[in-house]
């Protein structure tokens, strides 16, 4: 990785495009938040809003200004702010005040500063650091995909922004009708699976997903769609919250602490229950996923008499072939890309949909909604596979989070880009964290 070279490479211009629009991406996200309201912290454990703005330029000009076209730093103490975010383990909250950050100008006149100077280098297509084309795709992917993961990780901080604090935008899907839901399992017989990406030239992967290995599973049974609302409420209306038994120790701690008594995605509104979304609160839609943090969805397996699945497991259910050999497909529906048919993922909506939606996105074995709609826990504390190997020019991406505290997510929900439905993509959060688009369905043994 990253060996120097005599000759000069060529920027693809694919990459390119994909910059330019990942970087719309997350443009689209800071416009829709009221210009008074950018020094608010949606999320108690995470920086405010005017961080991100700084961050997502920040880490592009650390990775790329340099190492490959050899520039001078024009802001070292902004590039220091800006460089990484916070992921507080065990409870200690930030409590910086908002003129603690520089004034919105300062950081959007440094953010528009690096774009012009990388986009004049990267037009140029060549980088004069003399990095083979493997190294240069590489940090180009690492730039795309991390912008990328943060136009989701925002949308899920301005999520929680009070609603008369952001602009709708006016474009958005029409609402889905289907079926009424009628959860059932679906029998997954013993066999193989493989985790990981296989090292190549070609294809891009982050730190851990290397190596692939092939595990063997035994026989399970899993849901055929997640958790919906509806389940998820009669649960909670069967005193769950209130019921210490069927909790992990920590996760009751927490519950009680922070006086939890519902997902963080539900209000009470009277004798029923409303749903946040993004931009209205709405009726519970009962056929959605349910979205909840890994403490929850473990109480809830408890309380049905199941588990969550291994990483292993949701892996099979979704991939393999069914016919007994290792053979697996790219998709759960097959090797076609995404596309709108085939789940609600890649920014289509802002919301979750009924469970059954995408019929044509389930796997072989009749697994639905495994990709997008949101994100599915695993009982897989997060970790590296055999042969993980850091990035050298970001040793910290999934190292630092190899800690027993982070939980496995995969899947994706409404707000992943395509690119990031690869198999072989892991997510990962804290089990108490309640903020993200995820839910979960359960396996029995
Ligand atoms: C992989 C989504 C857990 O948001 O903490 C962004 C991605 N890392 N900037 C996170 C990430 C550094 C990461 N997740
Ligand atoms: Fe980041």
């Amino acid at each position: 990785m990253l060996v120097a070279q005599n000759h000069e490479v060529t920027v693809p211009q694919d990459l390119l495009l994909r910059l330019a629009d990942a970087r719309q991406r997350t443009d689209e996200l800071f416009h829709l938040v009221k210009s008074d309201s950018l020094y608010e912290r949606p999320i108690p454990e995470r920086h405010r809003i005017i961080f991100y703005i700084g961050h997502v330029e920040a880490f592009d000009w650390n990775l790329l200004g340099n190492r490959v076209f050899g520039l001078k730093s024009f802001h070292p103490e902004f590039d220091r702010l800006f460089a990484f975010g916070i992921d507080p383990v065990g409870g200690g909250l930030p409590d910086d005040k908002p003129a603690d950050w520089p004034a919105q100008d300062q950081v959007y006149g440094y953010a528009a500063k690096i774009r012009q100077l990388l986009d004049g280098h990267l037009r140029k297509e060549t980088s004069p650091a003399g990095l083979d084309e493997f190294s240069l795709n590489t940090l180009l992917n690492v730039a795309i995909e991390h912008r990328l993961m943060h136009a989701e990780t925002l949308a899920y901080m301005l999520h929680q922004l009070p609603l008369d604090r952001k602009m709708a935008p006016s474009t958005g899907r029409s609402v889905i009708t289907t079926e009424p839901v009628r959860p059932r399992m679906i029998e997954i017989p013993a066999g193989p699976i493989t985790l990981g990406l296989e090292r190549s030239r070609t294809a891009f992967g982050w730190d851990n997903e290397y190596d692939a290995h092939t595990v063997d599973v035994p026989a399970f049974a899993i849901d055929q769609y997640k958790v919906t609302n509806r389940q998820y409420l009669e649960f909670l209306q069967a005193g769950s919250y209130q019921s210490k038994d069927l909790w992990p120790a920590d996760g009751w701690n927490w519950i009680t602490a922070n006086n939890v008594s519902h997902p963080i995605f539900w209000k009470r509104s009277g004798d029923s229950w409303l749903y946040r979304g993004m931009f209205d609160e709405v009726p519970l839609p009962l056929d959605a996923s349910v979205y909840v943090s890994h403490a929850e969805a473990k109480a809830y397996g408890r309380w049905a008499g199941k588990d969550l699945p291994t990483e292993a497991e949701w892996q099979r259910a979704a991939y393999a072939t069914g016919d007994g050999n290792a053979s697996q497909r790219a998709y759960p529906w097959g090797n076609a890309a995404p596309n709108e048919r085939l789940g609600n993922f890649d920014f289509s909506a802002w919301d979750p949909t009924p469970v059954n939606s995408f019929p044509d996105g389930n796997s072989a074995f009749g697994v639905a909604d495994l990709l997008g709609n949101g994100w599915e826990w695993t009982s897989t504390p997060f970790a590296p596979f055999a042969g993980f190997e850091p990035f050298p020019f970001y040793r910290g991406y999934s190292a630092d989070f190899f800690d027993g505290k982070h939980f496995v997510m995969k899947g994706g929900s409404a707000r992943t880009a395509a690119c990031m439905l690869r198999s072989s993509f892991r997510n990962w959060f804290q089990p108490h964290y309640q903020y993200v688009y995820a839910g979960f369905r359960c396996v029995s043994r």
